[in-house]
């Protein structure tokens, strides 16, 4: 990065302390994008001395860990050794008992908050039980590696979608790959083929083969924004779980995944935005999470909160067609997999500062309980 250093930055840019110039929207976007941090600092949110809270709110840093809920939310009492009772809040961890604990995302991770160990009652999910070991700018994945990662083909017309395990009768997958076409009916159950535990498109004898017996689309998909871009799948019978065929965690309504933290795309989409065909092999992508605000500037307005967004702002990392419906997997505290997004739409693929949309799954995490029991 030396040749970046020391720059004269221009009109639409901003001077880090170290010598780098980065763009203008960047600032205060709660990503250290400098690597100084400078473009973080005085944001005109909390003065120095002071933490800054998950709602916006600013306590004095001192008040941090203190056994007081300070903030309101939890989250001045969130990152510390002990997890206590505060007041619940559109942020909290809801117990099953409904008493509201202030860790963050202590779901499945490990550790007993809840006095009635609800947050770990339910875990069966977002491991790889496979221990050995198309996307833009992607790399083959191995076997195993991806055990949520389903492949959606539709009579004659082979791969088309992807979509994620959930519980061994129902899947996770786009609004936008279940609507009818003028000559496809996307939206009938007996028109798909599931493949499961699928790691080669030109090898699916070998993998589990399901049918639909009921799609769900979601009642408030917009097809013209893809606001609510999410749908559920009910397969024909239960498959039967395995190394290669395993549920992805469902974060809970307030599992924060913040911007910049690393996350997985997969998929058999296209690997370049020009060509037609999809991989065969199973690709996958490290992006990282991007702040809506942010976002929203970059795509022109079209970002509602529902969706989140991620990439790599320099282009050539990217969701493409055909990973529509896939997942987007987040590696939490002990190593579980949740799934943070759902591959929803784009300005083609890999494309400078067109960061790829996935659907913002802690969203819906009671309308999917509610349609699935999971
Ligand atoms: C699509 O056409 C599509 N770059 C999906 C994702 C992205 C672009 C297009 C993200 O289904």
């Amino acid at each position: 990065m030396s040749d970046e250093r020391g720059c004269t930055c221009n009109e639409t840019q901003i001077k880090c302390k170290n010598g780098f110039c980065k763009p203008s929207f960047w600032r205060c976007d709660g990503v250290n994008d400098c690597g100084d941090n400078t473009d973080e600092e005085n944001c005109g949110n909390c003065k120095a001395q002071e933490f800054r809270c998950r709602n916006s709110r600013c306590i004095p840093a001192h008040k941090q860990c203190n056994g007081y809920n300070d903030c309101g939310d939890g989250s001045d009492e969130s990152q510390c050794e002990k997890s206590i009772a505060v007041h619940c809040s559109d942020l909290t961890y809801k117990c099953k008992n409904n008493q509201c604990i202030s860790k963050l995302n202590p779901m499945c991770d490990g550790e007993i908050d809840c006095a009635d160990d609800s947050d770990e009652a339910e875990c069966k999910c977002g491991t790889k039980p496979y221990k050995s070991s198309r996307i833009v700018g992607g790399k083959d994945s191995s076997e195993g590696e991806w055990p949520w990662q389903v492949s959606l083909h539709m009579n004659t017309q082979g791969h088309v979608c992807g979509a994620s395990v959930i519980s061994n009768r129902w899947l996770v997958t786009a609004a936008h790959c279940v609507q009818d076409s003028e000559k496809f009916k996307y939206s009938q159950p007996d028109q798909w083929e599931v493949y499961l535990g699928l790691l080669n498109q030109g090898e699916t004898s070998k993998s589990t083969l399901k049918r639909v017996k009921r799609i769900i689309s979601h009642p408030q998909y917009d097809h013209l924004s893809y606001d609510n871009d999410i749908a559920l799948m009910e397969l024909d019978s239960p498959v039967t779980l395995s190394q290669n065929i395993w549920p992805i965690c469902l974060p809970e309504a307030t599992h924060d995944f913040p911007a910049g933290k690393s996350v997985w795309i997969t998929g058999w989409g296209k690997q370049r935005e020009e060509v037609d065909a999809v991989a065969s092999v199973l690709q996958k992508a490290e992006v990282r999470i991007i702040n809506n605000t942010v976002c929203n500037k970059l795509m022109d307005d079209g970002i509602t909160p529902r969706m989140i967004c991620a990439g790599v702002l320099s282009g050539g990392v990217d969701a493409c067609q055909g990973d529509s419906g896939g997942p987007m997997t987040s590696t939490e505290s002990n190593g579980r997999m949740f799934l943070a997004g759902v591959v929803s739409w784009g300005d083609g693929c890999g494309r400078r500062n067109r960061p790829g949309i996935y659907t913002r799954v802690t969203e819906y995490r009671s309308w999917i309980r509610q349609m699935t029991g999971v």
